[in-house]
């Protein structure tokens, strides 16, 4: 088995590297990528198609939809389309991660990122729970008009930090190309960490005294909840609709790698 993994391993990072979409599209047709004991996994491969129906997460829309696609490849993903200002996540609930301690994984592709109005700020990943009132909000990004551009950047809102988004010019976002999210939520010293394509962004964190909001103490809370999908807060957006599509989510208490 153990033989069967590390050749599985190989063939997913060789076609990582060769850049297929996504990369373990072909495999994970056949077998999945919940393979392994994980806090939540979600490759959508056992679920209809159409709207979900399942047992293992619930859904959280306005002015959105989920649906359950199937690639060229015959790869499953999750489709989430959003209307302007609307919201449509997969939530995860009953969440406990030993220690509060855990790391997510997604693949994700999407169309188009918003343009207007000015400082559109859009949330894929939030994060809540008990003790601390902070939505945490690891992946996420703004529309930045005074660069102008539209960057990643860890953020948070509700908790005594403030409603932040510390959009950061080296984490440029991607449009219409599959790319493996990773994020760690630590509380030592209540750190969030950000991988794009394997790679750590240091200036995508946050810790307690180093973050992007009030001047106050950042609290991660005692996670129980986690949404994934995607949430604009502004109206009149260009474009006016989005369209993104998520695969091989997973949440554990070790790296999981893309
Ligand atoms: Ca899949």
């Amino acid at each position: 088995m153990r033989t069967l993994l590390a050749a599985l391993t190989a063939a997913l990072t060789l076609g990582a590297a060769a850049g297929s979409v996504p990369s373990d599209a072909a495999a994970a047709s056949q077998r999945g990528s919940c393979t392994r004991h994980l806090l939540f996994c979600e490759d959508f491969e056992r679920l209809p198609r159409g709207g979900p129906s399942t047992l293992n997460w619930g859904v959280d829309t306005r002015n959105g939809t989920l649906t359950v696609e199937r690639d060229r490849r015959g790869n499953q993903v999750l489709h989430i389309h959003t209307v302007d200002n609307g919201r449509a996540f997969l939530r995860v609930d009953d969440f406990a991660a030993p220690g509060n301690r855990f790391y997510g994984r997604m693949r994700l592709r999407v169309d188009a990122f918003p343009t207007a109005p000015d400082w559109a700020h859009f949330t894929l990943v939030e994060a809540t729970g008990t003790g601390s009132s902070e939505i945490v909000r690891p992946i996420g990004g703004q529309y930045a008009p005074t660069v102008p551009g539209i960057f990643w950047g860890v953020g948070a809102d509700g908790g005594p930090t403030g409603d932040w988004t510390n959009w950061r010019e080296s984490a440029p976002v991607v449009e219409d190309t599959w790319q493996c999210f990773e994020w760690k939520l630590d509380p030592a010293d209540n750190r969030v960490a950000v991988w794009i394509d394997g790679v750590a962004n240091p200036e995508l964190s946050a810790s307690t005294n180093k973050h992007g909001g009030n001047d106050v103490p950042f609290i991660l809370p005692t996670v129980n909840t986690v949404k994934i999908g995607w949430q604009l807060y502004q109206g009149g957006t260009t474009p006016g609709a989005f369209d993104l599509w998520i695969d091989d989510i997973a949440l554990s208490t070790k790296r999981l790698g893309c």
